[in-house]
């Protein structure tokens, strides 16, 4: 997509802080990650059993609904599609929900997803970043450490839920936290798909 404003959106080169709710404080050994909904069989993984997964570096553009566009972070994580191999999914499943922390509840935020958009490396679960300086930073606990989800660039950056914890797959597609409250459901910046 590549340095492209959005109809609506103004360029920030800060990375500004938004979200509902506290700040999850994190422990690596209560933490987990749970794979589950429409498999064979649910999986849970420990912080260890995730960060041994293959990475991979991406930049990629965010554009957050409330206007701000901030183009081109690198960042390094392991891609939804890594994940997707530890599962055996059911036949038909076509959508996602990617939960995160949301006031003491690990599954408190969700954001629904279509999973076939989901493949490339620009899809990416993060814990580390390239600062201006180009030097790596750990996500900030504000950002969402120890595990972030950055979605591609087509979508509104509500889809990129914080302190994640889990994948659900899913045959019919579900309204997430924002959704709930009048979002859209497919939130293309480019066509400006802001509320449903
Ligand atoms: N767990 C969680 N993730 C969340 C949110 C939230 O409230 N809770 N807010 C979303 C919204 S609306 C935006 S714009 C981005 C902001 O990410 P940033 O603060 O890292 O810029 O996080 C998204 N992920
Ligand atoms: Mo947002």
């Amino acid at each position: 997509m590549g340095n492209q404003l959005p109809p609506g959106q103004f360029e920030t080169t800060s990375w500004p802080i938004l979200h509902q709710g506290d700040v999850y404080k994190f422990n690596d050994e209560t933490w987990t990650f749970k794979l589950f909904g429409e498999v064979i069989k649910e999986r849970i993984l420990s912080y260890d059993e995730v960060m041994k997964l293959t990475k991979a570096v991406s930049t990629i553009d965010m554009h957050c609904v409330t206007t701000w566009s901030k183009f081109g972070t690198t960042f390094e994580g392991i891609p939804l599609r890594e994940l997707l191999k530890l599962v055996e999914v059911n036949d038909d499943v076509k959508y996602i929900k990617i939960y995160g922390y949301y006031n003491g509840d690990p599954y408190g935020y969700s954001a629904n997803l279509p999973l076939h958009a989901l493949l490339g490396d620009d899809a990416l679960f993060v814990y580390r970043w390239k600062d201006v300086d180009g030097d790596w930073q750990d996500i900030s606990p504000k950002h969402g450490y120890p595990l972030r989800f950055i979605p591609p660039s087509s979508f509104y950056l509500w889809k990129g839920s914080k302190w994640a914890t889990g994948i659900e797959f899913m045959k019919e597609d579900e309204a997430g936290f924002w959704e709930e409250l009048g979002y859209s459901m497919t939130a293309n910046p480019f066509k400006e798909e802001r509320y449903r």
